[in-house]
């Protein structure tokens, strides 16, 4: 990798300010029209059995981290990036597929860190919805995480889907600057199969983010997703990422984020959330987001309709 293919780093500071003030007065797409009957509903058999084989995982502490997100849980207990496999079965793969292309209509394109994507798609797709707030679902991603999860509380950081193919005439690539996520827990599902675009490779940092130098490639290293469905988990907040710029074909993935029920840390910034979703979004979905960040973790699971996950839950082994 030279200099030249080093990836811009999104704003920080004021420009974040900047960009808020910006996102005030754009206008976002309505996508709601795009709800409408899906002719297939989620089914826990579309995971694979008996789990999936996740690879290469490094733990906060061995990312470099000494404070753990969370007070009693150890920083060597919490995944800081995980490459996951074979999550879902073929059938399930496919319609994912079949969805996120359809839910392209909403999508919109920005100078935001994904140039192109269609957000809140838990509100547009019941499939999508109904796996995200399926136990078994969120026992897998548990599991990887290495502490129980919900679905994050605020729909449009929840979901999105990005898309990423070159557009002729057009001086921006589509790309995912280097970032960090304003959502802890985060799996990266890349829908498209490897030979299906060139570019596009998922890069992160090995390492903390106060160490992070986006010029000094010698620390990032590229995710090995090798087929469609698989994905990266991430602690989206305390990993710099990011997506280069695809030069032909095209590129799909789905992002979900999970919060940690049983604390009330969150990374999220309201500074993040307004350079998105400009300033008066941001208001009441902050309150609520606040509002939602205290509840007990039984509430948070009543409110999902699912039965507790716990700690203990996520150290035995399905068969
Ligand atoms: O599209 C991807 O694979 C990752 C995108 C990402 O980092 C994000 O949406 O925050
Ligand atoms: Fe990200």
């Amino acid at each position: 990798m030279n200099h030249s293919d080093t990836l811009p780093l999104f704003e920080r500071g004021v420009g974040r300010l900047k960009l808020a003030l910006k996102s005030t007065w754009k206008r976002t797409p309505r996508a709601s029209s795009l709800c409408r009957g899906e002719q297939i509903a989620w089914r826990d058999d579309l995971l694979r059995r008996p789990g999936p084989t996740v690879t290469d995982t490094r733990t906060l502490g061995q990312l470099g981290y000494t404070q753990s997100p969370h007070a009693k849980i150890a920083v060597d207990a919490i995944t800081g990036v995980a490459t996951v496999h074979r999550l879902f079965t073929p059938e399930g793969v496919a319609v994912l597929q079949e969805i996120c292309a359809r839910l392209e209509e909403g999508a919109g394109d920005s100078d935001w860190i994904i140039s192109r994507r269609t957000r809140g798609v838990t509100a547009l797709s019941s499939f999508i919805h109904d796996m995200m707030f399926s136990r078994a679902f969120l026992l897998a991603v548990s599991r990887i995480a290495g502490v129980p999860l919900v679905p994050y509380p605020m729909l449009n950081a929840r979901s999105q889907i990005n898309y990423y193919y070159p557009k002729p005439g057009e001086r921006q690539q589509q790309l995912g600057m280097w970032h960090t996520d304003g959502t802890n827990y985060v799996l990266n599902i890349v829908l498209s199969a490897p030979c299906d675009y060139s570019g596009g490779e998922f890069l992160f940092h090995n390492g903390t983010v106060d160490n992070f130098d986006a010029l000094d490639y010698r620390t990032f290293e590229t995710a090995r997703l090798d087929e469609p469905g698989d994905a990266l988990f991430i602690h989206g907040s305390r990993l710099y990422h990011g997506v280069r710029p695809v030069l032909s074909g095209r590129r799909m993935s789905l992002v979900l984020s999970f919060h940690c029920p049983y604390f009330s840390d969150d990374s999220n910034r309201f500074w993040h959330l307004a350079s998105d979703d400009g300033i008066p979004a941001t208001i009441p979905n902050w309150l609520g987001l606040r509002w939602a960040l205290y509840r007990s973790a039984a509430r948070h699971f009543a409110c999902t309709g699912i039965e507790p996950i716990t700690f203990e839950d996520l150290y035995q082994r399905e068969v």
